[in-house]
């Protein structure tokens, strides 16, 4: 068993989960399902829980990023199909065929090299063929080069079709121009197959919420499962509030007054202008807390107060409005009275965007899960 004994965790709500699912269950059209994107440890709030929340709130399939993500769910999960949107090396294929793992498709060159491995399946490989159509990661893009890889899917009963899908690059932005552009092209390659496979999915969560023309069989929801907001153009039209599910609780280990003019952490970057109360958090960037969060405010106590000095490994140090108790509850993200602070405005803060803020929570920090 794992023992944590530093009071610093990460709460996930896996109630908020249910309800960020059933949202978007209720928006979209009834014949559409949703694909459950737990890839990077759902997004950092714990894979196995997160999935078993989502299936629980009707999400039809899980999708992550590589065999060994997919691995450890099917070893919890027996039923849900899995997908992995990845590039998966094909000399792995039948590792996936066994457990029942759906596989992209993404190359010619790739299935070639699958098709020398399928003697060996016992059972068939569900394949999705992913069209590259404007992303420019992988996929088939030219509809030759499609028709090759379905034609050589279709050679073998050890490959079945059972999806095909592409990927908006601007979904979460402003203007509907390339995500048109891209919609158009994939459409092309889909009405280019002589028999439609069971599903046809192409919209992140910024897709599903915002072109509903582009929702297919099934959405491919991430972020927004985690009460997350793909972008700010996305949070100011959201259909339905999202609710986060993740919280990051620490408190106060120590306290202490300091003088005038006394400098606090590495560099000497913060210099108190006058006697000030600072306390100290076991909290610092290998958790997580990255050290471009110096200035950001946490919660204590109702109020806002501000991380000053450098973000230490380990450690980081506030700056308190008067002297609090060790002990004292912090929140990092989430809400302490009428204060609530978001994954978004870290991600701000830093330059980036939440979804690498909230994978960039390591393993230190324990998951709690309500
Ligand atoms: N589908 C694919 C193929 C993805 O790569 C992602 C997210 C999603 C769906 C879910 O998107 P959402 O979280 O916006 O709903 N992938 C990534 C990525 O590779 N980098 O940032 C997000």
């Amino acid at each position: 068993m794992n023992i944590h004994y530093r009071p610093t965790y990460a709460e996930i709500n896996l109630e908020a989960i249910h309800e960020n699912v059933k949202g978007l269950k209720n928006f979209l059209d009834e014949k559409t399902g949703i694909i459950a994107v737990v890839k990077a440890n759902a997004y950092g709030h714990g894979d196995v829980p997160v999935s078993k929340a989502a299936i629980e709130a009707g999400a039809m399939a899980l999708a992550v990023a590589t065999l060994e993500e997919a691995i450890r769910l099917r070893d919890e999960l027996p039923d849900p199909d899995i997908l992995i949107l990845g590039p998966v090396p094909a000399a792995f294929a039948e590792v996936a065929a066994t457990k029942n793992i759906i596989l992209t498709a993404y190359s010619v060159d790739w299935v070639h090299k699958v098709l020398d491995e399928a003697g060996k399946f016992l059972v068939p490989l569900r394949v999705h063929a992913k069209v590259d159509s404007g992303m420019g990661r992988i996929g088939v893009s030219e509809l030759k080069e499609a028709d090759e890889m379905f034609r050589l899917i279709a050679s073998t009963d050890r490959l079945v079709l059972d999806g095909i899908f592409t990927h908006f690059a601007t979904a979460d932005e402003e203007s509907d121009s390339y995500v048109r552009e891209q919609a158009d092209r994939f459409m092309q390659i889909v009405n280019s197959l002589p028999e439609r496979p069971r599903l046809i999915h192409a919209a992140n969560s910024a897709a599903a919420l915002r072109y509903k023309d582009l929702q297919f069989d099934a959405v491919r929801f991430g972020i927004s499962m985690y009460g997350i907001a793909p972008s700010s153009v996305v949070e100011k039209e959201l259909p339905y509030d999202l609710r986060p599910a993740l919280s990051l609780h620490s408190e106060l280990a120590h306290v202490k007054k300091v003088g005038q003019g006394s400098t606090i952490g590495y560099g000497q970057t913060y210099t108190a202008e006058k006697e000030e109360w600072i306390g100290t958090l076991p909290i610092g960037y290998a958790d997580g807390l990255q050290r471009g969060l110096s200035g950001q405010e946490v919660i204590v106590d109702g109020i806002r107060m501000p991380i000053v000095g450098r973000v230490c490994m380990d450690q980081c140090m506030i700056r308190l409005p008067k002297e609090y108790p060790v002990g004292e509850q912090v929140v990092l993200i989430g809400q302490l009275g009428k204060e609530e602070i978001r994954m978004e405005e870290w991600a701000r803060r830093l330059g980036t965007i939440p979804y690498e803020t909230a994978v960039l929570l390591t393993d230190r920090i324990n998951r709690v899960y309500k």
